[in-house]
């Protein structure tokens, strides 16, 4: 659809952070993603729609074209991007500043990390960002043995299946309620504004004026 934008955005927190950049620059979702099934939400702007995707997809839908936009968190692009050997051809325009978080090293509280990665001693980690947890610790020359999870890595160290997790941490709270303790931190994490490279070319009219916005509600000097 030449004369449509799609948007693909992840229910949640990105979606939640999104909307007031949307509503800066008069546009509005009409549709409740808590309350609807639907996964296409129509907008305010008859050329504009979002797309629900899980947060882990939206690179996949807007560099193969099921989306020309989307936002997603620098953790999935990252990751993405290492275990694809570098470029997955989407233009990167503007960090959102939303969604923000850190990703970080954490252990249970009475494990000696830095004792251990002075010994040389080889670690258990457990964690969904396998390519990311495996360069940090290749970088400090620390030997691994990483356990790929989908879910509550939390759990991993408590119940002995590893000694280290690498995860997100924003306020800190699920580590405490968990008895865990940041031992390092890898890097920070915010959002993203990612562009289908093709759409930038062929939909520059409707793209460049929505990007700009979303430049300007983020607080950013536009792009070239
Ligand atoms: O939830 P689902 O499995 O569908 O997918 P997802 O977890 O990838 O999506 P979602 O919506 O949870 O996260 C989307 C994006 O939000 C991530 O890719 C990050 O870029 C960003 N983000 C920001 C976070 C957090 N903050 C965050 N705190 N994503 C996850 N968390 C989790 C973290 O993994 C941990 O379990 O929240 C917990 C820690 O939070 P605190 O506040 O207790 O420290
Ligand atoms: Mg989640």
């Amino acid at each position: 659809m030449s004369n449509t934008l799609t948007l693909a955005l992840s229910k949640g927190r990105i979606f939640e952070e999104t909307l007031p950049l949307l509503r800066a620059a008069g546009i509005a979702v009409l549709e409740d993603p808590e309350t609807s099934r639907k996964l296409i939400l129509t907008t305010n702007q008859p050329h504009l729609r979002v797309v629900l995707v899980r947060a882990s997809d939206v690179p996949t839908y807007v560099a193969h074209g099921g989306a020309d936009l989307g936002v997603a968190g620098r953790d999935v692009l990252h990751e993405q991007a290492l275990a694809q050997g570098g470029a997955h051809g989407l233009y990167q325009p503007l960090d959102l500043q939303i969604a923000r978080c850190r990703m970080s090293v954490a252990t249970r509280a009475d494990f000696d990390y830095a004792g251990a990665v002075k010994q040389g001693s080889r670690l258990r980690v457990a964690t969904k960002y396998t390519e990311i947890a495996r360069q940090h610790f290749a970088d400090k020359g620390v030997h691994v043995d990483l356990i790929k999870l989908y879910g509550s890595m939390e759990l991993a160290p408590l119940t002995g299946l590893a000694d280290a997790i690498v995860d997100l941490v924003s306020t800190g709270g699920t580590l405490r309620a968990n008895k865990l303790v940041e031992v390092e931190r890898i890097m920070d994490i915010s959002s993203r504004l990612v562009v289908n490279q093709a759409a930038l070319k062929l939909k520059r009219a409707l793209l460049r004026p929505l990007i700009d916005a979303f430049a300007a509600a983020a607080g950013q000097a536009p792009t070239p």
